[in-house]
């Protein structure tokens, strides 16, 4: 046994059904994690049944009533402490993450850090919620809004983040007074059963109600009764842009509220007056940092046909220094892919590329030998394409860079722009003028445009998604928040008249 599933209190675990302290058993199906990292399997959860989501929506519909009476400052403390828990749990956390989703140790210790950051930052937020007031057009009146909790909130979480994703929106949505329903990907469930025994603690402590923290487990199925359930005022889903449509269609269905943040194809712009050197770290760390299965990874790059030869030398040159290996080892770069099912997408897409007339400037594979027994291990690679090739329009959650030529900027815009999805991009360059271009009203028609940074990596303090078959939702920071609230507009008449807006006359 590990001993940061010791830490974690993860040894015996299969419960994969929770309303907080309480753990709920389940006829479900078994659902066994098997690290990427060595094919062992870490442990089981059992996956949610239709009594046990019922047992868990009527717990979390009972426990809104009480916790939107919590004052938000008070709601507020409880997170701050779930951030200080975090932070003695970070080394322990960050390791499960990355044991059982096969990220880089560094990138799983990143992952925990932004669910640190969240906390601070919704603690701030708990004094903040604040709505506008207006001045009214009758004497005697006065009008403004204000936000209430909105209810019970679905969580739906991908394998790539597992455990952030989530943060961002519980956080946000425990200092707005909602209580959540988590459900991660089946690919990663123990991380979700490690962040319930955390905050159940804290929460205990705190005479938090029972129901206020929820984790179901399980496939689509459960995913499909969240989205169609009336009781779940919002579902937030992170994943592939196919299930936030299946997602998104099943709440506009019954007017519920969907925020989404689906697939990336995220590109960079490397402009003839780039730093070259400084590039390359953002380029190279967007396209292999977890293995390429970032909803923010770098798939393409764009780059200017004065610079292309030497920027492609110095990208093969540092390609051929990656590291390739187990994601613990603090020496290795680059971990495996999630699943061998994950392989086959990466093989198929270096297939289709060849086929549509792609170039390898690096070639890829999958490794074999000593310590890529688990066969999730591949080769990031690189490979030279035109823009409009079909496999270039599609994201594949691998380590697979497509670069490609530009002459003039605008052609590089219409490039960076011309794909179904909407989520991150970025431009190198020194020059203002380029830099003003891709960012103003005819630049980048992404949700996250940089300027001499990568495409991966955004910081939790900024509202976080796309557009397009991104899907549209924001998550994090910014105003975010407003999704977990609804707005109420209050006009008050302290007048013993009551005059009729837009100057109606109503006379009995
Ligand atoms: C995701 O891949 O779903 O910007 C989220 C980043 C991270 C979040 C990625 N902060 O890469």
């Amino acid at each position: 046994m590990k001993d940061f599933l010791q830490a974690l209190r993860l040894e015996a675990t299969n419960a994969g059904t929770s309303t907080g302290a309480q753990w709920l058993s389940s006829t479900g199906s078994q659902l066994n994690s098997y690290s990427p990292v060595d094919a062992s399997l870490i442990g089981q959860v059992t996956a949610t049944d239709k009594e046990g989501y019922e047992a868990v929506v009527a717990k979390a519909q009972e426990a809104f009533v009480e916790w939107r009476q919590w004052p938000a400052p008070r709601r507020g403390e409880v997170v701050r402490q779930i951030g200080e828990a975090l932070r003695q749990h970070k080394d322990a956390l960050g390791k499960l993450v990355s044991y059982e989703m096969g990220k880089s140790l560094q990138e799983g210790l990143g992952e925990v850090q932004e669910m640190i950051d969240i906390c601070d930052f919704a603690v701030g937020l708990s004094r903040q919620l604040y709505g506008l007031s207006m001045h009214s057009e009758r004497p005697g009146h006065r009008m403004y809004e204000q936000w209430h909790p909105l209810g019970v909130v679905g969580i739906i979480s991908a394998f790539n983040f597992p455990v952030a994703v989530w943060s961002w929106n519980s956080m946000l949505a425990w200092v707005c007074g909602d209580t959540c329903i988590w459900k991660a990907s089946e690919k990663a469930p123990l991380c979700s059963v490690a962040c319930q025994l955390i905050v159940q603690d804290v929460f205990a402590k705190n005479g938090v109600p029972e129901g206020v923290s929820c984790i179901v487990n399980g496939g689509r199925e459960v995913g499909e009764w969240m989205s169609n359930d009336h009781r779940l005022p919002l579902i937030s889903a992170t994943g592939s842009t196919r299930m936030g449509k299946e997602v998104g269609k099943a709440v506009a269905g019954r007017m519920g509220r969907s925020l989404l943040e689906l697939g990336g194809n995220n590109a960079i712009i490397i402009s003839k007056d780039a730093d070259l050197d400084m590039s390359l770290i953002g380029c190279v760390f967007g396209a292999v940092g977890t293995a390429g299965q970032r909803c923010t990874s770098t798939r393409r790059l764009i780059i200017h046909q004065s610079v292309y030869d030497t920027f492609s030398k110095k990208l093969a040159n540092a390609y051929a220094q990656l590291s390739i290996g187990d994601p613990l080892d603090s020496n290795n770069h680059v971990g495996p892919l999630i699943d061998t099912d994950a392989v086959k997408n990466y093989l198929n897409a270096i297939e289709a590329c060849k086929q549509q007339g792609g170039k390898f400037l690096v070639e890829g594979g999958v490794l074999q030998g000593t310590g890529y027994e688990s066969g999730c291990y591949v080769k990031p690679c690189i490979a030279e394409v035109t823009p409009d090739m079909p496999i270039v329009q599609t994201e594949t959650f691998a380590p697979i860079l497509y670069i490609m030529k530009y002459d003039t900027l605008d052609e590089a815009i219409a490039m960076q722009n011309n794909v179904p999805q909407g989520l991150s991009s970025a431009i190198m360059t020194l020059n203002l003028r380029e830099a003003e271009q891709f960012l103003s009203a005819a630049g980048s028609d992404c949700g996250i445009a940089n300027v001499n940074i990568g495409t991966s990596g955004a910081e939790i303090g900024g509202a976080f998604g796309g557009e397009k078959e991104t899907g549209g939702g924001r998550e994090s920071g910014s105003d975010a928040w407003k999704n977990y609230m609804r707005r109420q507009t209050n006009t008050i008449n302290y007048t013993n008249k009551l005059p009729l807006a837009q100057g109606i006359q109503f006379n009995l």
